[in-house]
């Protein structure tokens, strides 16, 4: 029996309508789309169709008006397929969280529909060559004349870059003030200054696009500064709080879809004259990666809830999910590949696929190094302010 996570009649849909589409149209696409490192347009535009592409946006802004929980299962449906196709379509969300929680009525007008319905992909520009994990450190500077920001320098590694149009970047609009100094802003593809770098080569998720976004004079107008200058640094970090549960979600579903995998390899590969899941010491191994993929599930949920509560500091709940979902993921893949032996280490089955793609979500929206410094800053905080 299935664990029963007391899902809405919502979320079991949003779980069947993802689970059939990643069966029926990613599951016979992954294979050439990894392999001509193309990103998923057609997929992406179907998803569109269906409503799904807004699934984690308010309905007053076209979305489909679902929350951090009824997103995460439909990250996980796709991701126990392909995580280069649901990372094309998790970073809409990466992109576009900014604008949710800290645009204005006006920002979120203009730019949140066209993301609901799939008409335009969207991206989240933070990290720099020398600003990965110390986000702080950025050097994107962005200078107000007259009515419209300058900004000039190259963020590094963006997903989505070059296929979304709407950008959301941080930049320095005081350098002498640190984290205080950055400030988030609104950038559409066609600005002028505004170009892609060379399209990266990656070890896995090659259906995603990865590229360089490079500012030069770039002329952003005054009305596109997200919040007020300075708060550039805070809106990267509650988006990435909101975010990560996502992360865990592929972690969750990557996982589940490598022991789907090992599992039914198990049953039926033959030696020795019987299943190779008649010895003791295979079922050892599925029953531990079962039992961390549900585990992983378990806390996914738990967090993703907490921030439909309307909790404001989920900081480390967000961590922690993200942080042991894709440990498990990485876990998990890996023990798959053993399971298949030989045959796990061949293109022809998925599970190779499925390693390469779980390395990227322990780095990712915050290695998990620094999701365990996250978690410790808020155990410090959090005992400080205990009474003794
Ligand atoms: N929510 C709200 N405010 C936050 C916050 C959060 N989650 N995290 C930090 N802040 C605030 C702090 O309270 C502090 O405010 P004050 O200046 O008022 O004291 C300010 O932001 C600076 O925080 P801190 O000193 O903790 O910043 P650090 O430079 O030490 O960096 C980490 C903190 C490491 C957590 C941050 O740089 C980070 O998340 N790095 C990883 C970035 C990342 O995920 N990159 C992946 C690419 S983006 S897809």
């Amino acid at each position: 029996m299935a664990i029963n996570y007391g899902l809405s009649e919502q979320q079991i849909e949003i779980r069947n309508i993802m689970r059939e589409f990643a069966l029926e149209r990613v599951a016979p696409a992954r294979q050439e789309l990894d392999e001509k490192e193309e990103f998923p347009h057609a997929l992406l535009q179907e998803l569109g169709g269906m409503d799904m592409m807004g699934l984690y946006i308010p309905a007053e802004y076209e979305g489909f008006g679902g929350g951090s929980l009824d997103f995460c299962i439909g990250i996980e449906e796709l991701s126990r397929i392909c995580i280069g196709v649901s990372v094309s379509y998790a970073a809409n969300a990466l992109g576009s969280y900014p604008i949710l929680l800290f645009g204005s009525d006006e920002q979120k007008k203009k730019y949140m529909p066209a993301i609901a319905k799939g008409k335009k992909y969207a991206a989240f520009g933070l990290t720099e060559a020398n600003a990965g994990s110390d986000a702080g450190g950025i050097q994107t500077t962005a200078v107000l004349k007259g009515d419209k920001y300058i900004l000039n320098g190259t963020k590094q590694w963006i997903t989505n870059g070059g296929e979304a149009d709407t950008y959301t970047i941080i930049a320095m609009t005081d350098k002498n003030k640190g984290a205080r100094g950055a400030s988030a802003f609104i950038v559409e593809k066609g600005m002028p200054g505004f170009s892609f770098g060379k399209k990266e080569k990656k070890l896995g998720i090659r259906a995603s696009a990865t590229r360089e976004l490079v500012f030069q004079d770039c002329e952003v107008p005054k009305e596109n500064l997200l919040s007020r200058e300075g708060m550039g640094f805070i809106v990267a970090m509650k988006t990435l709080d909101t975010s990560r549960p996502g992360i865990g979600a592929q972690g969750v579903g990557l996982a589940q879809g490598a022991l789907d995998e090992a599992v039914n390899y198990a049953r039926t590969r033959e030696q020795f004259g019987k299943p190779i899941i008649a010895n003791q010491g295979l079922q050892w191994l599925l029953a531990d990666m079962a039992t961390k993929t549900e585990a992983a599930r378990a806390l996914l949920y738990a967090a993703a809830r907490t921030i439909d509560s309307g909790e404001k500091d989920v900081s480390k709940v967000s961590a922690m999910c993200k942080l042991f979902s894709t440990d498990v993921a990485m876990e998990v893949t890996t023990d798959a590949v053993q399971v298949l032996g030989g045959y796990g280490y061949m293109r022809e089955y998925p599970v190779e696929k499925m390693m390469r793609d779980a390395k990227i979500l322990q780095i990712y929206e915050g290695t998990n190094q620094i999701q365990r410094g996250v978690i410790g800053a808020a155990l410090i905080k959090e005992y400080a302010s205990q009474k003794k």
